[in-house]
């Protein structure tokens, strides 16, 4: 048995075109956690703005992820939603982190790498430094797990490095401010389920991403039953009917997309999935996800659509979610101040 409270904490960016892998992979998973979880969802603004961000956008793009959270079933009332820069500390502890943390881990970061692409020395350093503060949003709470998607799975490990060589470092101190044998918790990454990868619709091989220019690369969450259906239909595949078996979709990276999304969407296996469709073509799945999809995302888009009129209502909900991060937030870096020897 761990030590720590057990705290649930994930971000979403604010950068706009929310979509089915951010649904998938990180939403539905958030709202299933309330069951058995205190849990702090943030709007990771502070991320957004490691690349160029227009102001009014970013606004909207806050309010969008907050009625998204609430729209999917997040309580607000229950839980904590807010968005990141209305509590200092996360930054101010990702500073601590900056000095915690070694380059050399920094430079394996593949996200960076990717996002940077070749013109790297005009990245920002915030940039280059998105997982230490990545570190700081989830242990400034003490979060013990953290549900994200797989292309986070690393900066998750970097985060533990920091935890770890955190309280290695200050062992003494922790251990003589009465904080016991470590400090931080290693959190624990929560990646599970038939969708931790959703993949682009136009292109297997390639993560569904709110950047990708095409937009039928991707299902925003507040897309039209038309537009699912247009993109669904347009959807890159193979000229094979479906597999019965798993194994059957090995090297048919569109095939395994489009059944893992419609696995996750049922809530069941891709198994089960394929033991209904297996031998269908094309067509026929598509106009099942097609309605599956619509089914699920419909409800969703329009209630966002509700939310994102009322933007009192919406900032409230931050504004109040803020205040109560705020008090856990501020306790614990004053214990961290109090480790690492600062004059209080
Ligand atoms: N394709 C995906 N499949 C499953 N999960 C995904 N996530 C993102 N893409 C997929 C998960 O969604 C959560 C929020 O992601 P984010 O908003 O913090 O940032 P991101 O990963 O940068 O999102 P994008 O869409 O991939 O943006 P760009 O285009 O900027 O790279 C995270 O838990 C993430 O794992």
């Amino acid at each position: 048995m761990s030590e720590f409270h057990e705290r649930v904490f994930s971000g979403v960016q604010p950068t706009g075109n929310l979509h089915l892998g951010n649904y998938l992979g990180a939403i539905t998973k958030f709202v299933s956690l309330q069951k058995t979880h205190e849990c702090i969802y943030c709007v990771v603004d502070l991320h957004a703005i490691t690349v160029p961000q227009d102001p009014l956008e970013l606004q909207a793009n806050t309010r969008e992820v907050t009625a998204a959270f609430i729209a999917a079933g997040i309580d607000p009332h229950k839980q904590i939603i807010f968005n990141q820069s209305q509590v200092a500390e996360h930054a101010e502890l990702a500073w601590i982190f900056n000095c915690v943390a070694r380059i050399g881990w920094l430079n394996r970061m593949t996200q960076f790498k990717e996002k940077a692409g070749k013109d790297r020395e005009n990245a920002s350093i915030g940039l280059y430094a998105y997982p230490a503060l990545m570190a700081a949003d989830i242990l400034i709470y003490r979060a013990t797990h953290v549900p994200v998607g797989e292309d986070q799975k690393q900066h998750l490990e970097l985060a533990r490095d920091i935890a770890q060589k955190f309280n290695n470092d200050f062992s003494e101190s922790i251990a003589r401010n009465g904080f016991g044998g470590a400090y931080f918790p290693l959190p624990e990454p929560l990646i599970q389920g038939p969708a931790t990868r959703v993949m682009s619709l136009r292109d297997g091989s390639k993560k569904m991403s709110k950047s990708d220019p095409s937009d039928n690369s991707r299902l925003n969450i507040s897309d039209s039953a038309e537009l699912i259906a247009q993109k669904i239909r347009k959807a890159k595949t193979d000229p094979e009917p479906l597999p019965s078996e798993t194994a059957g979709l090995a090297k048919r990276p569109e095939a395994d997309n489009l059944v893992g999304i419609y696995a996750a969407l049922a809530e069941q296996s891709r198994e089960e999935v394929l033991a209904r469709f297996g031998g269908a073509n094309f067509s026929t799945f598509k106009s099942a996800l097609v309605d599956l999809s619509v089914e699920k995302l419909g409800p969703i888009g329009a209630e966002m659509k509700r939310l994102q009129g009322d933007n009192v209502y919406l900032d409230q909900v931050l504004r109040d979610g803020a205040g109560r991060a705020r008090v856990i937030a501020a306790e614990n870096m004053g214990q961290v101040k109090q480790i690492l020897g600062f004059v209080r």
